[in-house]
């Protein structure tokens, strides 16, 4: 039943993840708003709370993969390995939530199922699934850009007579795999993680791979005393490089081009990146991501790898027979995912020339035949940046509705405002570098952001602020040129791109020019009195 009257705030939050925690914590303590944050899970954690699949881990190293906004958390946090495991994340941000008194102002169990900006109260009215209701002048969208779950309709489905499993959704109590014929669909950085975990469990895996994938090897390991000491003492130095290069990692990308080297050269920069691990590999040389050229030369080497590690040659040929520039889809890292396919108990199920046909009461049917399956997971990715804001029914002035206006992919200004919405802030929104970047310091940047965007309205009794429909479409061309000036823009089947949910319009979403590049412009928006936007009395 609906509450009678609305709950008022100064500010409704969606989201408990890193956004939406920090963004509580900056509107509550540094301006003294009231602050409602709604989180759908029983706990928080965003994405981290979700995502418990085994082997689930983070690709950023662990002293970039958290907050920097408090000295202190930096100086009293301890990481155990080189990549955090989902656990241990979801520790750090509860600890993060205890640390700084955020649970009281954060509501779990509730979904948002609509928010309503009304022109006649200049307030966004939110209606809850169990139809609690509240108003705030700010609504901040902290749903995250990789939590909508994307299950293939695959038919036959509903009668499996086996259990199955989203990644993203993973049952809190887990899945045993003793003794169980498990199927795997996806072979993107999660089905990466997750199958040699599975393999390790199972009697018997079955991998269902669609687009072969290139991996680096992370190269995880426990974090020795000395690095520990290092990200404490070097903690500015460190958080300086990811706000400032740009990619929001810790790393600096060479300043050198992959054909401006020889041969054995540039073979032994690649064995050192290789041997090193992890996502620094695409940093070796600075136009693998410009270049094809540049990029055939590091799509070589690991393609030879994957000779090199896989032993049985028909299996060894499927998982080389990669079709898109190396890091032009997100480059996953692994641990032991090739290796993985010299396992007894693991079969590789090449879907470009056996395609799934249905799915059966009692496993998978391709066009070559029946793999019967206890267990099917599906490790098929999301609907990335646009699906769990265009779930809520989000409708702005006039009654606008933000899934009609984006019906031919999102438009907003710097991902962080659309216009005919105001007040409404989307942290890590389509149109800013997001998932192309490792995501805390870009949270981090949005926050303060807004935070100061808010500041200013306050100071200088400003009611409303929204971006202008032409600064939007601006923007866009400028998204798009960014990813054209890549070899992003050449990959017809990624998510970057919406080409993975039936139906979703497709449109280049995340912005390709440079997190540092991206920041110097929104300080510089910021700095000049908001151009682009239109602020109202
Ligand atoms: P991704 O990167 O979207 O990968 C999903 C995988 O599932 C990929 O291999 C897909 O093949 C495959 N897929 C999707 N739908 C199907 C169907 N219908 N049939 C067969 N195979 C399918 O998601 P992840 O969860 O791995 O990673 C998402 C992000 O999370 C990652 O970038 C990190 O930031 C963390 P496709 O390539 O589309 O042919």
């Amino acid at each position: 039943t609906p509450s009678a009257s609305p709950r008022a705030y100064d500010a409704i939050v969606i989201g408990a993840g890193f956004a939406g925690m920090y963004q509580l914590l900056r509107l509550r303590d540094t301006l003294g708003l009231s602050v409602r944050v709604l989180e759908a899970g029983s706990g928080v954690g965003g994405t981290w709370f979700w995502n418990r699949y085994p082997g689930a881990r983070c690709d950023s190293e662990s002293h970039s993969y958290m907050y920097y906004f408090s000295k202190e958390l930096v100086q009293e946090w301890e990481w155990t390995e080189r990549y955090p495991q989902q656990p241990e994340i979801l520790r750090y941000l509860n600890h993060v939530a205890d640390r700084f008194d955020l649970r009281r102002d954060i509501q779990l169990d509730t979904r948002i199922n609509e928010a309503h900006y009304h022109d006649t109260d200049d307030l966004w009215h939110v209606r809850t699934e169990s139809g609690e209701t509240f108003v705030a002048r700010w609504l901040i969208t902290a749903v995250g850009c990789l939590s909508a779950a994307n299950i293939p309709r695959i038919p036959g489905l509903e009668d499996f007579r086996g259990a199955w499993y989203h990644t993203g959704q993973w049952p809190h109590e887990g899945v045993d795999f003793a003794g169980k014929r498990v199927g795997v669909i996806g072979t993107g950085s999660t089905g990466i993680q997750a199958i040699p975990v599975i393999a390790e469990q199972a009697a018997h895996l079955t991998v269902f791979q669609r687009t072969a994938n290139y991996s680096i090897p992370a190269r995880n390991g426990p974090l020795t005393p000395e690095f520990k000491r290092y990200a404490k003492a070097r903690a500015d130095d460190i958080r300086y490089v990811m706000n400032t290069n740009a990619n929001g990692h810790p790393f600096r990308v060479a300043d050198r081009s992959a054909l401006s080297v020889g041969e054995d050269e540039r073979h032994a920069l690649y064995e050192a990146a290789w041997a090193k691990g992890g996502l620094e590999f695409r940093a070796v040389f600075r136009d693998l991501l410009q270049d094809r050229a540049a990029n055939d030369t590091a799509a070589e080497f690991i393609r030879a790898k994957i000779l090199e590690i896989v032993k049985d040659p028909g299996k060894a040929r499927i998982l080389s027979d990669i079709d898109h520039p190396f890091a032009s889809k997100r480059p996953p890292v692994d641990s032991g995912y090739f290796e993985t396919f010299n396992r007894d108990n693991v079969e590789l199920v090449n879907l470009r020339a056996t395609p799934i046909e249905r799915i059966t009461p009692t496993g998978i049917r391709t066009a070559a035949g029946e793999h019967e399956l206890d267990i099917i997971v599906f490790a098929t990715g999301f609907d990335a940046m646009t699906g769990s804001l265009l779930k809520m029914d989000i409708r702005g002035r006039g009654g606008r509705s933000l899934r009609e206006d984006w019906s031919a992919g999102p438009r907003t200004y710097l991902g962080l405002q659309v216009p005919g919405y105001p007040n409404l802030f989307t942290i890590t929104g389509p149109g800013s570098p997001s998932v192309l970047c490792n995501l805390p310091p870009q949270i981090e940047q949005h926050v303060d952001w807004i935070t100061a965007c808010i500041r200013h309205m306050h100071e200088q009794g400003i009611a409303r602020i929204e971006p202008t429909e032409e600064a939007a479409g601006r923007w866009q061309l400028e998204v798009e040129a960014a990813a054209k000036a890549t070899l992003l823009a050449d990959v017809k089947h990624s998510w970057y791109l919406g080409a993975n949910v039936p139906g979703k319009p497709r449109a280049f979403m995340p912005y390709a020019g440079g997190f540092g590049r991206y920041r110097d412009r929104c300080d510089e928006v910021a700095r000049t009195g908001y151009p682009g936007f239109r602020l109202e009395r």
